[in-house]
C-alpha cells in the first residue's frame, strides 16, 4: 500500500553535511521526496514528537540535541516505505547497526546521553501521521 514517512536528517547529519547523501540513498531506493524543509525545531514540537520518550533517561538529552541547530525535515513516499527507510537507517545503536546502513555508514557512539545517529524515520502507519502532522501541519 502506498503509503507516506516522515524523515529527518538530525541536527548531527545536516552539520556533517550527510542530507545530501540520505536524501541519494533515498532516492536511489526509488521512493519519492514529497515535501521538504530546513528548520531548527522548537521543544513544543520535540516534545509532541518524542511524546513516547517522556521520562526515560535519554529524553531530555534528546530533545536538547534535537533542538541543537538546523534539521531536514522530510516526508517521503512509496509502497512499505515505513519498513523501507527503516531498515536503510538502520539500527537505532549506531555501534549495532550494520555496515551499508546509514547509522551504519555516516554515525558512531560518541559517549554521550543520547545516541546520535543522523536520521529518524517513522516506525508506523500511525507515527507516521501523527509526525506528518506536526512537521508539516500544512499537507
Ligand atoms: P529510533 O530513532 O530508532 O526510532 P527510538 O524512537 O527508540 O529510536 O529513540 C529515539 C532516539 O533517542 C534514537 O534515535 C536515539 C535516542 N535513543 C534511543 N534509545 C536510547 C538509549 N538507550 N540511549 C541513548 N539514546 C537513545
Ligand atoms: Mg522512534
Amino acid at each position: 500500500m502506498t503509503e507516506r514517512s516522515l524523515v529527518i536528517i538530525k541536527p548531527d547529519g545536516f552539520a556533517r553535511g550527510n542530507t545530501g547523501e540520505v536524501l541519494r540513498r533515498i532516492e536511489t531506493k526509488g521512493y519519492t521526496l514529497v515535501a521538504m524543509k530546513i528548520l531548527t525545531a522548537t521543544r513544543e514540537m520535540l516534545a509532541a514528537h518524542y511524546a513516547e520518550h517522556e521520562g526515560k533517561p535519554f529524553y531530555e538529552p534528546l530533545v536538547e540535541f534535537m533542538s541543537s541547530g538546523p534539521v531536514a525535515a522530510v516526508v517521503i513516499e512509496g509502497d512499505g516505505c515505513i519498513k523501507g527507510f527503516r531498515s536503510l537507517a538502520g539500527a537505532t545503536n549506531p555501534t549495532e547497526a550494520a555496515p551499508g546502513s546509514i547509522r551504519g555508514d555516516l554515525a558512531r557512539d560518541w559517549g554521550e546521553k543520547v545516541q546520535k545517529n543522523v536520521v529518524h524515520g517513522s516506525d508506523s502507519p500511525e507515527s507516521a501521521a501523527r509526525e506528518i502532522g506536526i512537521w508539516f501541519p500544512e499537507l
